[in-house]
């Protein structure tokens, strides 16, 4: 696969110390009105089709009805869903990323769709790092969160806790687990854990979190669903540690090894 040409870095000096202070940044206005409703229609095209959350996985990649509550996650959507394809694949979006993380290059490690039910049903994401769960190593990797509706605390924005990544990789909390939570754990073990920023925004805003950030969406108290899709980077130095399997390639990677695979294309920046 071709690398996408990389524009001007599409961030400012301040938005880059941000990110590196803090380990999150808000980008409002990154996708137009007019691109949200084409990603939009996908995300509905894809639910709609009952596609599986993860490509031929077990039961769809289908884990609880508990954390079918929290969201319908769908997994890999840029390979079969050629609207959400310029998205999870933007060199603009990617450049961005990799301006704020200060590296070489990035690879996609892989995109989901992240649709929080409304209404009753809806559970929160419970307070997480993303760090624990990925296959790779050393730290650096993170995520972009396109809002893909205007996103407010009713309807289950994200929340950041400041120098939060600064605390390294903690043990995984149990994700869809109501009262699991890093913050609770780490405030218990005596940690000094600052207040959370609250990222609501219009549709078409970006935020960008590094992977060991701790992390929260509330429940959606709206009777419309929150649609969000997000991408998930791997910078130029960090290495594949085995496993993953929910993103595709793992059984066909040396662990140990770089993540040279078509379904981690370089999205940003030099080889
Ligand atoms: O969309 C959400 O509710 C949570 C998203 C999240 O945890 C992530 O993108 O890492």
């Amino acid at each position: 696969m071709s690398t996408p040409a990389a524009p001007s870095a599409p961030v400012t000096d301040e938005e880059i110390q941000s990110y590196q202070r803090d380990g999150f940044v808000r980008l409002e206005e990154f996708f137009s009105g007019g691109e949200m409703d084409v990603l939009r229609e996908a995300i509905d095209d894809a639910i709609a089709s009952h596609r599986d959350r993860i490509l031929g996985a077990e039961k769809g990649g289908r884990s609880s009805d508990d954390y079918e509550r929290v969201f319908n996650q769908m997994v890999n959507l840029w390979v079969d869903c050629p609207a959400v394809k310029p998205f999870s694949l933007s060199a603009r979006l990617a450049e961005a990323g990799r301006s704020l993380s200060q590296c070489r290059h990035v690879r996609i490690y892989h995109d989901h769709a992240l649709v929080k039910p409304g209404g009753q049903v809806s559970k929160e994401t419970n307070w997480h790092q993303d760090a624990p769960y990925w296959p790779m190593d050393p730290l650096g990797s993170f995520s972009a969160w396109i809002a893909v509706d205007d996103v407010t605390v009713d309807n289950g924005c994200l929340h950041f806790v400041p120098r939060s990544h600064k605390f390294g990789k903690q043990p995984p909390i149990r994700l869809g687990v109501e009262g699991e939570s890093i913050v609770q754990k780490m405030k218990e073990q005596g940690y000094d854990v600052a207040a959370p920023a609250t990222m609501e925004m219009k549709a078409g805003g970006v935020t960008f979190h590094h992977g060991c950030n701790f992390h929260y969406a509330g429940p959606n108290a709206t009777d419309q669903p929150r649609r969000a899709h997000a991408i998930i980077y791997i910078p130029d130095f960090v290495a594949f540690t085995g496993g993953g399997e929910a993103a595709g390639a793992g059984s066909e990677m040396k662990a140990g090894g770089p993540w040279d695979h078509p379904l981690h294309p370089i999205v940003a920046g030099k080889e």
